[in-house]
């Protein structure tokens, strides 16, 4: 997507360019939902159980480090289906960049009525998107014992006769293993919209560096950016939790060092779900890498400022807050201005997924009124700050609260409830 300008100069992207709609469709139950949920949103595959069925489209913007992805998942009952290919065909399948057609393997009854649709699909997608392309997630492949697998797919796509057509992949996909996300990592690298400019300051920065590797991903681990190309990431999100469990109980993690070989990578979230990895030459020392890192991670960050207006919004919004603190005979609020950022994580108790919010940002939340998000206490010789922040989970919006010390450090959290 390098845009030059008549002086040859590359040109920022337009906002329709750094955004892709994705379809997702397929039978009701075929895990289209999950899929996105676990994917994109954070939730561990078991939190997908319950899931109710999705009525007529939910319509999702993912804001993947300034590229977005404007999903479509489809309600896969039968009307909804029917009402799609008959009144909102050209609404929905118009710019259409990829389509995921999701089929379960566990439903064989079903699976030519699953190619009904899947005919219906290609047929407007052809008309009305010819440069789509269609990537068949051959669905739930947990079920089947591992020596069948290939197969299964294999017959599936036969039935499917995607053979016959060139834009057409399929995948076998199951939410419990990695599967899901090296295909959807595939859809990723297809439709995500890098922008010229980025990709040629980070390859300035793997130069600098001398780095041997350089990834920028989601917290959920799908690569956004990467030097030298590779197709999957690690979720950082997992590693966070399993290095937590095992040396640092109760705490979140920011950042992850460790050693590969001869080689220490580096991770770090370093905005709102972007997590930049490094690997530094050979036997470079964990400090000299911890270093260069903060310089670097600087750099990117300042590549993937949230917009102007947004930063003004927080500027000031940090000067309420910091008044809002000391009404309250919060101490030393000068220093604790640095953690206004800080992202406190918290596990939804219901539907598993990680939140992840900054004092701060539950301050933008509630700007109308600061002390619905933020409450202060004081008792027995302590203060306390309790910060309320909300969820959009399986069973509505929850808010869970959160209980900080004076210094702003997480101290514990209670059971989310419903608001
Ligand atoms: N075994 C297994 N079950 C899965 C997998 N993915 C999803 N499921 C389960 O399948 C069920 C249906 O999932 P949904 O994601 O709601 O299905 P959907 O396609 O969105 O259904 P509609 O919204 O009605 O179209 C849930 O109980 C999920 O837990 C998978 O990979 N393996
Ligand atoms: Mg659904």
């Amino acid at each position: 997507m390098n845009n030059l300008n008549k002086n040859g100069e590359l040109m920022p992207p337009t906002t329709s360019e750094l955004e892709s709609k994705v379809v997702v469709l397929g039978l009701s139950q075929s895990g289209k939902t999950s899929i996105r949920q676990v994917v994109f949103e954070g939730f561990t595959p078991e939190a997908t159980a319950l899931n109710p069925a999705t009525v007529r489209i939910n319509r999702k913007l993912f804001n993947l480090a300034g590229g977005a992805i404007n999903l479509f998942d489809i309600g896969g009952q039968t009307n909804y289906l029917n009402e799609i290919f008959q009144q909102y065909k050209e609404r929905t399948f118009t710019d259409v960049r990829a389509a995921i057609f999701v089929v379960d393997v566990s439903d064989a009854a079903n699976v030519m009525r699953s190619k009904y649709y899947f005919d219906l699909m290609l047929k407007s997608l052809g008309d009305m998107s010819k440069k789509a392309r269609i990537y068949v997630f051959a669905h739930k492949i947990d079920v089947v014992s591992l020596n069948k697998r290939t197969s299964i797919v294999k017959s599936i796509g036969d039935i499917f006769e995607i053979e016959e057509y060139e834009n057409v992949k399929i995948y076998g996909t199951s939410i419990f293993d990695n599967t899901v996300w090296e295909a959807m990592q595939e859809v990723l690298s297809y439709v995500y919209p890098r922008d010229g400019v980025k990709t040629t300051e980070l390859k300035g920065i793997v130069g600098n560096y001398n780095l041997e590797f350089l990834a920028l991903s989601t917290s959920q681990g799908l690569i956004l950016y990467s030097e030298p190309e590779v197709v999957s990431g690690v979720n950082f999100q997992r590693l966070k939790n399993e290095l937590a469990k095992a040396y640092f109980p109760g705490m979140v993690l920011q950042q992850a060092i460790f050693a590969y070989g001869n080689y220490t990578v580096l991770m770090k979230e370093v905005a709102d779900d972007l997590i930049v990895t490094t690997i530094f030459p050979e036997k470079t020392g964990i400090t000299d890498a911890q270093d260069k890192f903060s310089y670097l991670s600087n750099q990117i960050n300042s590549l993937f400022q949230p917009d102007e207006l947004l930063g003004q919004a927080k500027a000031k919004m940090k000067k309420t807050l910091a008044d809002y603190l000391k009404k309250h005979k919060i101490k030393n609020v000068k220093e604790l201005e640095i953690r206004f950022d800080t992202k406190i994580g918290v596990k939804c108790d219901v539907c598993g997924k990680q939140i992840q919010k900054s004092v701060l940002e539950i301050a933008l939340e509630n700007s109308e009124q600061l002390e619905r998000g933020i409450k202060i206490s004081s008792g027995f010789g302590a203060t306390s700050v309790e910060i309320y922040p909300l969820h959009e989970c399986v069973e509505g919006i929850r808010e869970i609260p959160v209980i900080l010390d004076n210094n702003l450090e997480y101290r514990r959290y209670d059971k989310s409830r419903p608001i």
